[in-house]
C-alpha cells in the first residue's frame, strides 16, 4: 500500500510556492481523457487580461496535461477550449449564449458544439469573467471533475472582495506571520517583483478583485508622490488580474504631510486636501480602489479629535473620491479606555445611531464578532442593525488568535459559522451572509474584506495549511453560501493529491481543527485571555496591560463563585444589540448555545450543562478533548506519509508537534489557573496540569513576530 502511494509522489522537492496552482501532471489515464477535451485553444490576446488568461490556460493544461492544446482561430476537431466574450470573439457571439445575468465579473462554461465538433465555452461579459471561468475551468481539470457535458454559472454575490495587507513601509507586518512584507517598497518602482504577477494570480484565481497594501495603523506617507508612484506600479502589475489597490489612509494626513493645522472634515482647507490628493491619486491610477480607514480606535485620529462624527469623517473622504469613482471602506472596530462600557457593545453603540448618514460611496467594515477575532465569538450585532448602510464583513486570514503560523486550524468553519448565523433582523433567513451580499438592504455596493495571512516565506502564508484559509476566503467572498468543507475538499485536492486515501482523512482533519483550538484555547464562550501584546499562549491570569479592556480578567471574570462574562439584561445588555429573538436567546441562559455560555453569562462552577456534569468538570473536558484532538491530527498525518512530497509532509508533521506542545501548554496554565481561582478539585480521570500555575505565570515572551515592531 505504502510502496504504492509512494510511486505517485512528486520526483522533485516542493516548497508551497506554487499554492492550490499547483499544476503538476495528472496521473495518466486522466490526463489523456483530459486531452482529448482539450486539444485546441481559442483565446484572443488583444487586451492584458486576454494575454494573462490564454498564458494561464497554456500554462495549467501543459502542467496538468503534459501538453499544451494547439492555439487556433477556429474549430478543427474535437475538444476545443472557446474563451472569451461576445463583444471580442465572433466566434463566441456566434453561440448566442445568454450571459445577461452574469454581469461584470460572472461567466459561464458550457460544453457546445461549433461545426461539428465537441467543445467547451467558456465566457464572460468582460474580459475578466473569461479569466475566472478559467480558473474555474482549470480547477475542474485539477480536481479530476468530468468536463464532459458542462454548464456552468457563475457570478460574485459580493461585489468588493479584498484583501487587507496590515504592512508597514518597513517591511514589518503587523501580525504577520509569514515573514515580511511581500511588498519591497523600497525597490518599487522600478523592480517589479514576479512575484507580484504570482499573487494576482492567486488572487483571482479565488475571484480576490481587491487589495489594500498597507496597515490599518496607517503612516501619512503612503500618500505621498514617491509612495504613491510606487502603488501605481503595483496596480499595473494587478490590472490584467482585475484586482484594483486601495490604501489605508491615516486621517490626520492633512496635517503631517499637507502642513495643514487641522484635520477636522467640516474645514474647508481640509476637504479640499483631500480632494486634490484624489485628484493626483486618480490621475496615475485610473482604477483606484479607495480608501480603508480606522479612525478614532486604539489612539487612530479621527474625525471625534474635532467633536464631529464617524459619519462626517467618512463622508468627507467620500466626496474626495466619489467624482472618480472610488469608496471609502470605514472600519468600526472602536472602543474607548474612557467608556466603562462593555467593549463589546461599543461599535454598535457608536454606530447604529448613524444609520442613513452616510453616502452611497461609503461601506462600514465590521469584524465579524463584537471583540476582535477571537477563537469563537457570536457574530457582530451591527449586522442587521444598520438596513441603510452596506456592512462589509472584516475576517481574519493571518491567526493572529489562532496559533500564528504554526497551528493547523482552517477557518473555513468559522467563516461559514458566522456567515451562516440567522440575525432575525428582518425575520427569519436574515443570515449575516445576505446582509453583508446587499440583499437585505438592497444595497448595490456590497464588500468583504480578510486580514491577509501573505507575506515573504517562500510558501506564502507561513504554512502549507494556512494557505487554505487565503482559499477559503476569497471562494466564500465570491459566494458566501458554499460549503467549507467542499471547498477545503477542492484545496487539498489542487494543493496536495486527488488521492482519496489523501484527501479524506485531511479534509475531516481540516474541519475539526478550528473546534479542536477553540477547544484548547477559549472553550464555551471563553475569550480573549492571550498573552498581552503579543497574542501569543495562554495568560488568563494577566492584569498587566494598561487598558482594563485589553486585560484577560476583564473577559473571563473567574472568581470564586464562578466564571463568564454577564452580558445579559442583568449584566452588561450586549444581548439587547440583537434582534429581539435572537436577544431573548442569548439572555436567557438555558437557550444560549453552550458554546457561547460564557461569552453571555456568568456562570456558577457547579452550574449544570446540558451534559449532567458541572460547568468546572466540562471547561476542563473540553480543555483536555482540545489536546486529545491535535494528537488525533498528529496520528491522522502520520498515516498521510508517502501520498505527499517528504519536504510538506515533514514540515507539517513538525508543525502539528508545535501544536501539540502548545495545546498542552494552553490546556495546563488555563485549568491550573481556573483552579487556582475556583479551588475545586480536578475532576477524577483528567491529568493534571504539567507544571504549577507560577511557572506558566512565569513566562514571558520577547521578539514575537506580528508585534515586535510596537
Ligand atoms: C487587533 C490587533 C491589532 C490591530 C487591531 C485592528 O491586535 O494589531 O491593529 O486589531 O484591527 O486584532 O485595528
Amino acid at each position: 500500500m505504502l510502496a504504492m502511494a509512494l510511486s505517485t509522489a512528486p520526483a522533485h522537492a516542493e516548497d508551497g510556492y506554487e499554492l492550490w496552482l499547483r499544476y503538476h501532471p495528472l496521473a495518466t489515464e486522466q490526463a489523456s481523457l483530459y486531452r482529448s477535451r482539450a486539444s485546441q485553444l481559442i483565446a484572443g490576446s488583444a487586451t492584458p487580461t486576454q494575454t494573462v488568461t490564454r498564458k494561464e490556460l497554456l500554462s495549467g493544461l501543459n502542467g496538468l496535461l503534459g501538453r499544451e492544446p494547439t492555439s487556433s482561430d477556429t474549430v478543427t476537431s474535437d475538444g476545443a477550449i472557446l474563451v472569451g466574450t461576445p463583444s471580442s470573439s465572433p466566434l463566441i457571439a456566434s453561440l448566442r449564449l445568454d450571459t445577461k445575468d452574469l454581469g461584470k465579473e460572472g461567466y459561464l462554461i458550457r460544453s457546445v458544439t461549433v461545426d461539428g465538433h465537441t467543445a467547451t465555452a467558456i465566457v464572460g461579459n468582460e474580459d475578466v469573467g473569461a479569466l475566472y471561468g478559467a480558473f474555474h475551468f482549470l480547477r475542474l481539470v485539477q480536481t479530476e471533475r468530468s468536463i464532459d457535458r458542462l454548464d456552468v454559472r457563475e457570478s460574485p454575490h459580493i461585489k468588493l472582495r479584498v484583501l487587507n495587507h496590515w504592512d508597514n513601509l518597513n517591511g514589518e507586518v503587523e501580525r504577520g506571520y509569514a515573514g515580511a512584507s511581500i511588498w519591497d517598497w523600497w525597490k518599487l518602482p522600478d523592480w517589479r517583483d514576479p512575484r507580484y504577477t504570482d499573487y494576482a494570480r492567486a488572487n483571482a484565481s479565488i475571484g480576490i478583485n481587491g487589495t489594500v497594501l498597507n496597515n490599518v495603523n496607517a503612516g501619512a506617507e503612503i500618500l505621498t508622490p514617491r509612495y504613491l508612484e510606487k502603488v501605481k506600479a503595483l496596480a499595473e502589475v494587478f490590472r490584467p488580474y482585475g484586482i484594483r489597490v486601495y490604501i489605508s489612509v491615516r486621517f490626520s494626513a492633512p496635517m503631517e504631510i499637507g502642513g495643514l493645522k487641522t484635520a477636522d472634515p467640516l474645514d474647508p482647507n481640509v476637504q479640499h486636501w483631500w480632494r486634490s490628493k484624489a485628484d493626483e491619486i486618480y490621475k496615475i491610477i485610473p482604477d483606484f480602489g479607495g480608501f480603508l480607514v480606522k479612525a478614532n480606535s486604539e489612539g487612530q485620529p479621527g474625525p471625534q479629535d474635532y467633536g464631529r462624527t464617524h459619519a462626517d469623517g467618512a463622508n468627507m473622504l467620500a466626496d474626495a473620491l466619489a467624482p472618480h469613482g472610488g469608496v471609502v471602506m470605514w472600519r468600526t472596530f472602536v472602543y474607548s479606555q474612557t467608556n466603562a462600557d462593555d467593549r463589546a457593545k461599543q461599535a454598535y453603540t457608536e454606530f447604529k445611531p448613524l444609520d442613513g448618514h452616510f453616502r452611497d460611496n461609503v461601506l462600514l467594515q465590521v469584524k465579524n464578532g463584537p471583540v476582535d477575532f477571537q477563537p469563537r465569538e457570536p457574530y457582530g450585532p451591527l449586522f442587521g442593525a444598520m438596513p441603510k448602510t452596506p456592512l462589509m464583513m472584516e475576517f481574519q486570514i493571518t491567526k493572529e488568535y489562532l496559533g500564528f503560523a504554526t497551528h493547523l486550524v482552517y477557518l473555513g468553519p468559522l467563516y461559514e459559522e458566522v456567515l451562516s448565523s440567522d440575525t432575525m433582523a428582518h425575520g427569519q433567513g436574515s443570515t449575516v451572509a445576505k446582509v453583508i451580499d446587499g440583499s437585505l438592504g438592497h444595497h448595490t455596493l456590497s464588500g468583504i474584506a480578510g486580514v491577509a495571512n501573505i507575506g515573504a516565506n517562500r510558501n506564502w502564508s507561513g504554512s502549507d495549511f494556512n494557505q487554505a484559509n487565503w482559499y477559503v476566503f476569497g471562494r466564500l467572498a465570491w459566494n458566501p453560501t458554499l460549503a467549507s468543507r467542499t471547498i477545503a475538499e477542492q484545496w487539498v485536492r489542487m494543493t496536495f493529491t486527488n488521492n482519496e486515501a489523501f484527501v479524506k482523512p485531511v479534509v475531516e482533519m481540516m474541519m475539526g481543527s478550528r473546534e479542536a483550538a477553540v477547544d484548547y484555547m477559549t472553550p464555551l464562550g471563553l475569550h480573549h485571555i492571550m498573552g498581552p501584546g503579543h497574542h501569543y499562549g495562554p495568560a488568563p491570569w494577566d492584569a498587566s496591560e494598561a487598558r482594563a479592556d485589553w486585560r484577560p480578567v476583564y473577559y473571563h471574570r473567574a472568581d470564586r463563585n464562578g466564571i463568564g462574562f454577564d452580558r445579559t439584561r442583568a449584566g452588561s445588555d450586549a444581548v439587547d444589540q440583537y434582534a429581539p429573538p435572537i436577544a431573548a436567546q442569548f439572555n436567557d441562559v438555558k437557550q444560549t448555545p453552550e458554546q457561547l455560555l460564557l461569552w453571555f453569562h456568568h456562570v456558577p462552577w457547579d452550574y449544570r450543562m446540558r451534559s449532567g456534569h458541572t460547568l468546572w468538570y466540562e471547561l476542563v473536558a473540553h480543555y483536555t478533548q482540545g489536546v486529545d484532538d491535535v494528537k488525533h491530527m498528529q496520528e491522522t498525518w502520520r498515516g498521510m506519509d508517502g501520498y505527499i512530497d517528504a519536504e510538506r509532509y515533514q514540515q507539517v508533521a513538525a508543525y502539528l508537534a508545535i501544536q501539540e506542545k502548545e495545546a498542552q501548554w494552553w490546556r495546563d496554565a488555563c485549568i491550573a489557573y481556573f483552579q487556582s481561582v475556583s479551588g475545586l478539585p480536578l475532576p477524577s480521570g483528567f491529568a493534571p496540569p504539567q507544571h504549577d500555575l507560577k511557572y506558566y505565570e512565569s513566562l514571558t515572551f520577547k521578539n514575537v513576530p506580528g508585534y515586535s515592531s510596537w
